[in-house]
């Protein structure tokens, strides 16, 4: 689609999405009432900068439907974040949305040279986590046959590939790497019949891509996307592996200064904010991600005129993706901070162990009188401490007592986090 063309149909787009949360949900109307806009307000896309933010919270306040723009009983699916803090956010799907995601991730495969004859498995989990369904349905869409094959049992995933002729997988980076170790430690790797996957829902390099290439013979894409605007495809590399076609037919996209909020210059990097454009369910307006990337300007060879976003560059906040599920190191100083037999100051190490999980060891120091009540030697305060944290976290978590003073204190800002992972 020409640039011409593509504007006009997001004008259109952008204005129905904003007429109809206005009149369908409380929460942006009295948004849009502060901010003192009507819908009526826009009237060029640049008129989406007058419209506030929607941030992750305001899902949480809203939970679980508030946020939903049509109703519930046209809801035919919901799916909910992995975050850890309070309630999950929650989204909803009408029987358009399915479609609409179905064509996305159909329009993503079949970019990567996908179709009727190949055997897709998805090798993640299926549960309230988007990637699951959101490739299947994909996959299917485009003539797949389509194994839906969950997460676990690594042995048994590698069986199922070789016997079905698997040429294509869906899984995320870290577990591609679990994947290729234990094809490579059962002599299996010669047997698969590979040729591409789709890598996404976190942080991977470059090294690692050509890594995960040449272990498995195979081609890596990355695969961008957040369950707030639908899930994966939002943005999908194509075959020139030269940043993520970001669909903005469905999508309005600005980068953003996340302090200012301001555009960036031309190609410099900033937070990614979305409105959705082609939504029913849960529309939502100027999300600020908290992903960093930059809009790469130059044409792509591949000769598709949507726009491209780089890799991602990190994070706006301070959230570390453990294991798959989201830790912010408040949610951690909190529950320090309300256990008296230790003292705030802590620190957060990140390794990966053997099986290249993601490890996470929340260090604190012992107070001098921290064995009172039935906490009366260092394991006992150890395992409340573990405890305490995985009720909130979701997630086990190495737990190491210090002397007191052990963590170093500094005049400005703490570093709280010593990521030893190797970048993956
Ligand atoms: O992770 C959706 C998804 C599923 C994407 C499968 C790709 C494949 P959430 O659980 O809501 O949704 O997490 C979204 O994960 O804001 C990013 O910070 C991070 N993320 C997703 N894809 C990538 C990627 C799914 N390709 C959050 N590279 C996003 C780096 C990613 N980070």
């Amino acid at each position: 689609m020409g640039q011409a063309e593509l504007r006009e149909l997001q004008l259109k787009r952008l204005k129905k999405s904003v007429k109809t949360v206005y009149e369908n949900v409380p929460f942006y109307r009295q948004k849009f009432k502060e901010a003192g806009v009507i819908p009526e307000d826009i009237k060029t896309l640049e008129d989406v900068r007058k419209l506030p933010y929607t941030r992750k919270s305001d899902l949480r306040d809203n939970y679980p439907f508030g946020l939903f723009a049509a109703n519930t009983e046209d809801i035919v699916r919901i799916h909910a974040s992995s975050g850890t803090s309070g309630k999950p956010t929650v989204v909803g799907y009408t029987a358009g949305d399915i479609n609409t995601w179905s064509d996305l991730i159909a329009r993503n495969l079949t970019m990567i040279g996908l179709g009727k004859g190949d055997v897709f498995q998805n090798s993640v989990n299926y549960g309230l986590f988007t990637g699951g369904l959101g490739f299947h349905y994909g996959a299917e869409k485009i003539g797949a046959m389509t194994v839906p094959a969950g997460t676990g049992n690594t042995p048994r995933q590698l069986e199922m590939m070789i016997d079905f002729g698997v040429t294509a997988i869906h899984c995320t980076p870290s577990y591609a790497l679990y994947l290729a170790e234990t094809a490579e430690e059962l002599d299996l790797v010669d047997k698969l019949a590979l040729k591409v996957a789709c890598f996404g829902a976190e942080p991977w390099s470059e090294n690692t891509r050509k890594q995960l290439e040449k272990r498995l013979g195979i081609k890596a894409y990355d695969s961008y996307g957040l369950s707030e605007m639908f899930g994966p495809g939002i943005a999908f590399e194509c075959p020139e592996q030269d940043g993520l076609h970001i669909w903005s037919d469905n999508f309005l996209v600005e980068v953003l200064d996340p302090k200012t909020g301001e555009p960036v210059a031309e190609g410099e990097k900033g937070e990614l904010v979305l409105t959705s454009l082609s939504k029913e369910g849960f529309i939502n307006i100027r999300y600020r991600t908290g992903d960093i990337t930059r809009l790469l300007e130059s044409e792509c060879a591949c000769g598709r005129t949507m726009p491209r976003i780089s890799r991602l560059l990190g994070r706006a906040d301070d959230m570390l993706i453990v294991r798959g599920i989201n830790v912010f190191p408040s949610q951690i100083q909190n529950v320090i901070s309300k256990i008296p037999q230790i003292s705030d100051h802590f620190q957060l190490v990140l390794d990966r162990n053997k099986h290249l999980l993601d490890e996470l060891t929340v260090e604190v120091e012992l107070e001098e009188k921290a064995f009172t009540g039935e906490l009366q030697d260092l394991k006992a305060v150890q395992e409340y401490v573990q405890r305490e944290l995985k009720a909130v976290l979701n997630i086990r978590t190495n737990v190491e007592l210090l002397e007191k003073g052990s963590i170093p204190r500094t005049g400005g800002k703490a570093k709280r986090i010593i990521d030893r992972r190797e970048r993956l």
